[in-house]
C-alpha cells in the first residue's frame, strides 16, 4: 500500500456519512462516541484531553479555516510532521480512553474495545492485536501502538499498521 491508499483508507474512516469530507462535527463527535462506547463519563478528565487534542487536530487539518477538511487538505496535510505535532496527542488520548486500568497497554479485551469504538470493523481486531502483540505478551503498549500508525500514515507500508486499519 503506498501513502496516498494509506491516507484514503483513514479519510473514508474519518468521512463517517461518506459525503467526501470531514467535518468539524463529525471529527469532534469521534471522541465522544469513543468514550461512551468505552464507558467513559462525560466529565471524566481523559474525555477532557480527547476533546481538546481532537480540536487541535482539526483546527491544523482544515488549512482554509472553512470547518471541513477536504481529501485534498487531508492528503497534503497528513504525515510526518502533523502526526508528531497534533495526530500522535489525539490518538494517545484514545488509547488513555480504553486502559481502563490505567497500566499503558491494552489487553485484548481493551484492544477490542477500542477498535469498535473507533468504528473498525470488529472481524480482525484479533489479527491486528497479534501483529501488534510482537512478544506475544499479550498486551499492546502505548508506544507501540502510536508507532505502527504513525508508520503507516508515513510510509503506507506497515504489516503490522495495516492490519491495524484494515
Ligand atoms: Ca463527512
Ligand atoms: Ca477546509
Ligand atoms: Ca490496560
Amino acid at each position: 500500500m503506498d501513502t496516498i491508499t494509506a491516507k484514503g483508507h483513514i479519510f473514508a474512516m474519518l468521512d463517517v456519512d461518506g459525503d467526501g469530507v470531514i467535518s468539524r462535527r463529525e471529527y469532534l463527535a469521534r471522541p465522544e462516541r469513543a468514550a461512551v462506547a468505552l464507558g467513559r463519563r462525560a466529565q471524566d478528565p481523559l474525555v477532557a484531553v480527547a476533546r481538546t487534542a481532537h480540536e487541535r487536530v482539526f483546527a491544523s487539518m482544515d488549512a482554509n479555516g472553512d470547518g471541513e477538511v477536504s481529501f485534498e487538505e487531508y492528503a497534503a496535510w497528513a504525515g510526518a510532521e502533523a502526526f508528531d505535532e497534533v495526530c500522535r496527542q489525539a490518538l494517545g488520548s484514545l488509547f488513555d480512553l480504553a486502559d481502563t486500568d490505567g497500566d499503558g497497554a491494552l489487553d485484548r479485551a481493551e484492544f477490542t474495545r477500542l477498535r469498535e469504538a473507533l468504528g473498525n470493523p470488529a472481524g480482525n481486531a484479533g489479527s491486528a492485536f497479534d501483529a501488534l502483540d510482537a512478544d506475544g505478551a499479550g498486551h499492546v503498549d502505548r508506544d507501540a501502538y502510536l508507532a505502527s500508525i504513525r508508520t503507516f500514515v508515513t510510509d503506507g507500508a506497515s504489516p503490522m499498521a495495516e492490519a491495524l486499519h484494515r
